[in-house]
């Protein structure tokens, strides 16, 4: 028998790994994909990287799949795709949308695809993100190599006496690779706060004075869940917004899509290009 899909998990009364192993059989069986060789979930601004990578094999709905959820941020998809890398023989297994730590649905749930990532096959993740920029120069729609992070949830999706070690965490290798395709690429040090609210400027100035350079709501705890199951890591922030008293201008969701919307055929082209020479 297996697990239900969609909110009838319950994230606390099962083994978080066997159903990601679920997940996983359930994502081969309707996709017909046995083995996924490079997982990428999409965060705001990168949600057109799909249509650009190959052809779509198969596009699941989230529900479908055990442990998985509706999209609940407005612009973001609510499936998980197979995509043939065009050009090579791999396979991409694409996230639309993640579980985010504010949702309160748990950390089992927020690193929910990450594991299923691994028990899918795959060696490699790319964790893309909209957030918010420190850097002054970092206009709206400027995409960031993430080269650390400051995980500030007070929690970890690891349990018990999980030991993990985190240096070279975002993968200098496929670092190199992104500039391969793209020198002029910069980056830095991403924050993840709980949210969902954005921060005070006082903690715009905290963060900064801390060694952060990109705030967001995501990505650090799926990067720790994505080291301990030995995937290797790629971190890309698209800066959507200057972070909050960064400018003079207010925050607001609609400011982070318009941005993500202007750069989305950018950051596809651009993450499709290095995804090819993973
Ligand atoms: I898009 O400015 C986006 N996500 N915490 N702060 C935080 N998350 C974000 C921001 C931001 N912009």
């Amino acid at each position: 028998m297996t697990t239900p899909s969609s909110a009838a998990v319950n994230f606390d009364s099962v083994d978080p790994f066997a159903l990601a192993d679920e997940a996983a059989a359930e994502i081969a069986r309707l996709s017909g994909v046995q083995r996924h060789d490079i997982a990428l979930v999409l965060g705001s601004g990168w949600g057109d990287t799909a249509d650009r990578l190959g052809e779509t094999v198969a596009s699941i709905d989230n529900e479908q799949v055990p442990g998985f959820a509706k999209a609940a941020v407005a612009g973001h998809k609510g499936t998980i795709r197979s995509v043939r890398i065009e050009g090579t023989d791999k396979h991409a297994l694409i996230f639309g949308t993640r579980t985010h730590y504010y949702e309160g649905r748990g950390v089992r749930a927020v690193v929910h695809g990450v594991r299923t990532a691994k028990a899918a096959g795959c060696e490699t993740i790319v964790l893309t993100n909209g957030c918010g920029g420190l850097n002054p120069e970092w206009a709206p729609g400027t995409p960031v190599l993430i080269s650390d992070h400051l995980n500030l949830t007070a929690n970890s999706p690891l349990e018990g006496a999980t030991f993990v070690d985190l240096t070279d965490l975002y993968s200098a290798r496929l670092r190199e690779v992104a500039r391969s395709v793209d020198p002029s690429l910069a980056e830095g040090v991403y924050a993840q706060f709980r949210g969902p609210h954005y921060e005070t400027p006082a903690e715009v100035r905290m963060a900064k004075t801390i060694g952060a350079d990109l705030v967001g709501m995501s990505t650090a705890l799926e990067a720790i869940a994505a080291r301990h199951v030995g995937l290797e890591i790629l971190g890309i922030s698209l800066v959507t917004n200057a972070a909050a008293g960064i400018s003079e201008v207010p925050l607001s969701h609609q400011e982070v899509i318009d941005a993500g919307k202007e750069a989305a055929g950018r950051c596809a082209d651009l993450l499709s290009q290095i995804v090819r020479k993973l």
